[in-house]
């Protein structure tokens, strides 16, 4: 398995500063080695491209840590050429499909996906999602996108993670993005933006042990840890046992 750390928040909108510095400490949480993407300071399109360079160049199945959620276009970016039909897993509280525009920031990477087809709306499963506007309800209806919010998981987890599998099993590749903010802020206050009602620790654990099993899963990547806007080292520590499970 590789680890590739993404030190990166240039595509937080200054709004999660900080979030660049995950990387480093959940390797050291967990003692591994890792590799590193160049950032190309200020510049976001830059950086992007050195992201997509070096994730062109991957091979098998890899982890990468980052950074802000602006590093999922890049990466799938690569990870979806030459592939048949890819599919992208996406845990978040939030849609990140506000505008197409390049370069992506980490509240538009989805729409830009979708947008310049790289990958298919239908090919897209959203788990916890419940940070709701107009602008990002509207993308979702328009494409069909798949969403299940935290009260279908409260009432429903095993049934919900069925329907998941087996949509999932459709896909010939298998990408899963987690955003930390899909946890309640009580398990995760280290990100810059905490929606509450979220998902407890146990049923993200519950999803990855069962989505691990899928054979079609290639890549995985975590995102928006802010060690900054953390309590007691707990999202670091959640990312670390978060990377850790998906190690095993
Ligand atoms: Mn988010």
């Amino acid at each position: 398995m590789n680890i590739i750390k993404i030190e990166t928040s240039q595509g937080s909108l200054g709004k999660n500063i900080g979030c660049e510095e995950a990387p480093g400490l959940i390797v050291k949480e967990l003692k591994l080695n890792a590799d590193s993407i160049d950032i190309i300071n200020n510049n976001l399109e830059e950086t992007n491209n050195s992201i997509y360079e070096k994730a062109k160049s991957v091979k098998g199945n890899t982890i990468f840590i980052g950074g802000d959620h602006s590093i999922t276009y890049s990466t799938f970016k690569a990870f979806a050429e030459g592939k048949k039909n890819p599919g992208l897993i996406i845990f978040d509280a939030h849609i990140d499909g506000v505008n197409n525009f390049n370069p992506p920031t980490h509240e538009d990477f989805l729409k830009v996906l979708v947008e310049t087809r790289i990958l298919k709306p239908e090919n897209i499963i959203l788990i916890g999602t419940r940070a709701f506007n107009e602008i990002e309800t509207d993308f979702l209806n328009k494409y069909k996108i798949q969403y299940y919010k935290p009260e279908q998981i409260f009432t429903n987890m095993e049934d919900v993670c069925d329907v998941i599998m087996e949509k999932a099993r459709e896909f010939s590749n298998l990408y899963i993005s987690l955003d930390i903010d899909v946890l309640d802020p009580a398990y995760a206050p280290g990100t810059g933006y905490p929606e509450i009602n979220g998902l407890n620790t146990q049923q993200l654990f519950y999803f990855l042990k069962r989505l691990k099993l899928l054979k079609n899963l290639e890549w995985f990547d975590l995102v928006e840890i802010n060690p900054k806007l953390d309590l007691r080292n707990i999202t670091i520590k959640t990312g670390a046992e978060i990377i850790k499970s998906m190690l095993q």
